[in-house]
């Protein structure tokens, strides 16, 4: 897979992104090799319409999320690198604390969002299928073993946080994890396959308090698998 496919497949691109790269500056060639300067991130599309969830998630909701609270994450992270890069132009790195917590922060949330957009599509109630069934039932013993993992582990995630379906490619499982924040308490070197995101502003407007209804309409009726199933594929080097 191409990297711009492969970022394309992952949800990390908008329309026309690719375009924003600084006049095609290369970096590096003195050394004989040349190295295009990084794009700056960019809120990708929705790949449905905001009102293409409903009844499970809200019109208002989903525009709220993508545009304030992804698009907020988006807006930070690439202000964090340029912060960075101002920071190394002017050799003072006494801020360095605060970037690199922004960074783990605003990055993972936009890895997470755009993770979560894929991992749904309107009107589904597919089945994990494939080698990705096979693995959920070597890992957690069963299909419906993993659904009550997955729900008990995300109901009870910390109040901003996450529910998470991971692949660790060293140590070749699945794992179901919590994140705390967007970038707190999960394994180093997971890749995250399926997201739950259980923030209040991902349901308050819909189901108030009631995570718990939250999470089982988008376990019964929001999971796209075939996403689910790729994202494993290509993590598995696929
Ligand atoms: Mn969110």
């Amino acid at each position: 897979m191409s990297v711009t496919n492969r970022r394309k497949f992952l949800g990390l691109t908008g329309a026309g992104v690719l375009g924003v790269v600084s006049g095609g500056e290369t970096l590096g060639a003195s050394r004989g090799r040349a190295v295009a300067a990084a794009a700056e991130h960019v809120l990708p599309e929705l790949p449905y319409d905001y009102d293409a969830l409903e009844p499970h998630v809200d019109e208002r909701t989903m525009r709220l999320h993508h545009q304030n609270h992804h698009g907020g994450a988006v807006r930070g992270l690439n202000r964090t690198e340029k912060a960075f890069a101002a920071m190394s132009k002017s050799g003072d790195f006494s801020g360095a604390r605060k970037l690199c917590r922004d960074l783990a922060y605003y990055g993972s949330s936009h890895i997470l969002h755009s993770t979560f957009w894929t991992n749904m599509k309107p009107a589904t109630e597919g089945e994990p299928a494939g080698e990705l069934a096979d693995f959920l039932e070597r890992d957690f013993g069963s299909i419906e073993a993993f659904r009550e993992l997955f729900l008990a582990a995300t109901d009870s995630a910390p109040a901003s946080g996450w529910g998470m379906l991971a692949y660790h490619a060293e140590f070749d499982r699945l794992m179901v994890l919590q994140v705390e924040d967007h970038e707190n308490r999960f394994l180093c070197g997971v890749v995250p396959l399926l997201v739950c995101d259980v923030w209040e502003h991902a349901y308050y407007l819909e189901y108030q308090n009631r995570r718990s209804e939250w999470t089982a309409a988008f376990m019964g009726h929001l999971i796209d698998w075939d996403n689910v199933a790729g994202r494993f594929s290509a993590a598995r080097g696929g």
